[in-house]
């Protein structure tokens, strides 16, 4: 049976790229969506906004996301829109949004577009987040808003935290996503809440980082590198990791004038910082 699917499914691939003259047009089919999972669908009356991340879900912290609108009426995706999203979550007391990137169409596909969004705070039973996606067509303006599902992260991927000039900050892990025993490139996200709505990057400032095992007496590793902003707005450095287990990322926020924020030195009685993120494998 196998044998004769395969058959099946060559034929037909000869027949249709015998029959177009379009012959990337199967090729485009396959990869467009490659390495991405459906998280879900946001709908209005004229179009179906797909989410897509690499696992399928979304979760407290960082979340790299591609989108592609589908037109209702004539079921093809839209390669051509100008798009916007808010996420907000609904609080008990207040409503509030958190950091994200700009939308942008990725360069070597047709129909899809992508951003990342950091979920500092993970819904519960009362409260939640929704994601708004405005966008324009031909000049026309379209929205869609759905409730989305932000469970907690199993490890700390994000610290929001005030610092000593009143500030609030939000500290986000992008990379590693597949740590290895090894010195790791490491780059982090660095956010102000400016309004309930507003948490622009933050530049000039440096992340000082110390990993320990504390399950082992606390030991560090060698040849870490405190986080600086790169050319693309993100923090990036080294971060060693010596042997497979739980790490706990001890945190120290700087300013451009090297001024500690928030987060203490690694001692003998400091055993832990009051900032810092996790990573487990
Ligand atoms: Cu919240």
């Amino acid at each position: 049976m196998k044998i004769l699917k395969y058959t099946f499914l060559f034929l037909l691939g000869t027949m249709l790229s015998c029959s177009s003259d379009d012959d990337t047009t199967i090729e485009q089919i396959v990869t467009e969506l490659d390495g991405l999972n459906k998280v879900q669908e946001i709908a209005n009356d004229t179009h179906v906004i797909e989410l897509y991340s690499s696992t399928g879900t979304l979760e407290q912290g960082f979340n790299g996301i591609s989108l592609r609108i589908k037109n209702k009426t004539t079921n093809e995706y839209e390669k051509n829109a100008t798009i916007t999203w808010t996420p907000v979550m609904h609080m008990a007391m207040m409503m509030h949004s958190c950091p994200k990137s700009e939308i942008a169409k990725i360069a070597s596909k047709e129909t899809l577009y992508n951003g990342y969004i950091v979920f500092q705070m993970a819904q519960n039973d009362t409260e939640y987040w929704d994601l708004q996606v405005d966008y324009t067509i031909a000049d026309v303006a379209y929205t869609a808003t759905a409730v989305v599902n932000v469970p907690a992260s199993a490890k700390q991927r994000v610290t929001s935290f005030t610092g000593s000039d009143n500030v609030r900050y939000v500290i986000a892990m992008i990379e590693p996503t597949t740590p290895k025993v090894a010195t790791n490139d490491v780059t982090f996200g660095l956010y102000k809440m400016e309004s309930m709505m507003s948490f622009p990057v933050v530049d000039n400032f440096k992340i000082k980082i110390d990993p320990r095992m504390p399950s082992m007496g606390n030991h560090g590793s060698p040849n870490n590198v405190d986080l600086t902003q790169s050319a693309d707005k993100l923090y990036r450095g080294k971060l060693s990791l010596t042997m497979t287990g739980y790490w706990k990322i001890n945190l120290q926020l700087l300013n451009n004038i090297d001024e500690v924020l928030k987060g203490e030195t690694i001692t003998e009685t400091t055993t832990a910082s009051s900032i810092y993120l996790e990573l487990e494998f």
